[in-house]
């Protein structure tokens, strides 16, 4: 998979993608970033790329010609989907990370502070993703939680244990709770269960948590979700529990 982004701060870039698993999944060659600077783009002497909006307010506007040349630089004659992070994007998500590890190559465009000319993101943008709804000083960082949530599913970036966890939350439920050693610190236990070794009581436990913690937390998650036998007797379970606490929940593990 192969990442090119296009910015005005080529600079933010460094340290994301070099430490931890971005670094090494570069270092190994199953990913590749190039970060290339828009004001190279730009043609006059100041290196200008941007102006005021044609119908007067505040801010500035990215230049439509230094935009284009900046892309088409990039892109060449290549397919590769060009993708403009800004809070009026469709809110990117864990099925949207997925559909973009399928891909060869993905061009990642970041505004900074300044909007862009309309007719770059009519013409040259293929989708417009945000990360949250939020407004943040440029698209650089959401760029980054890009290229990360993808990078992480590509073949051979996790190792084998991790690739469960993942399964779990493309399943659409929040993650169970973990425990480490000690099995007791300061009173508190670690689930009876856990410590069993009985798998199938685990992996049950571990379903019915995960269940719990998305219902509690995130219900629209689990309308969405397609559930199996075994989800919905244990959402029983949680039903019959919730109305047993009179929809106080004094459960110790949450
Ligand atoms: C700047 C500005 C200045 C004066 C008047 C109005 C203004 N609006 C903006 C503005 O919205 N700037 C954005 C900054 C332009 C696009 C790049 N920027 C950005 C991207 N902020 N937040 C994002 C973003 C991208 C993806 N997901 C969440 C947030």
């Amino acid at each position: 998979m192969h990442f090119d982004i296009l910015t005005l701060f080529p600079e933010m870039f460094a340290g994301p993608l070099t430490a931890s698993i971005l670094g090494k999944a570069q270092k190994s060659g199953l990913v590749s970033v190039d970060v290339w600077n828009i004001r190279d783009h730009a043609l006059d002497k100041h290196k200008i790329v941007d102006d005021t909006p044609y119908g007067g307010g505040a801010g500035m506007v990215l230049k439509v010609d230094v935009l284009v040349r900046a892309i088409e630089a990039v892109k060449g004659d290549s397919e590769t989907p060009v993708i403009y992070l800004s809070p009026q994007g469709q809110v990117f998500n864990q099925d949207m990370a997925a559909q973009l590890a399928k891909l060869p190559r993905l061009i990642l465009l970041s505004g900074h502070y300044e909007e862009i000319d309309e007719r770059v993101r009519q013409h040259w943008v293929d989708f417009e993703l945000s990360i949250g709804d939020y407004v943040l000083t440029g698209g650089e960082l959401p760029a980054m939680v890009v290229v990360d949530a993808v990078t992480r599913l590509l073949p051979g970036v996790l190792g084998d244990e991790s690739s469960f966890q993942q399964d779990s939350f493309q399943n659409g439920l929040l993650d169970h709770p973990h425990y480490t050693r000690p099995a007791t610190f300061r009173g508190m236990n670690v689930p009876e269960v856990l410590l069993s070794g009985h798998h199938d009581n685990i992996a049950r436990y571990r379903l019915k948590e995960a269940l719990r913690r998305t219902i509690m937390r995130r219900p629209d998650l689990l309308e969405k979700k397609d559930l199996s036998m075994e989800e919905r007797q244990l959402l029983d379970e949680l039903a019959a529990e919730f109305s047993a606490e009179g929809r106080v929940n004094t459960n110790e593990s949450d």
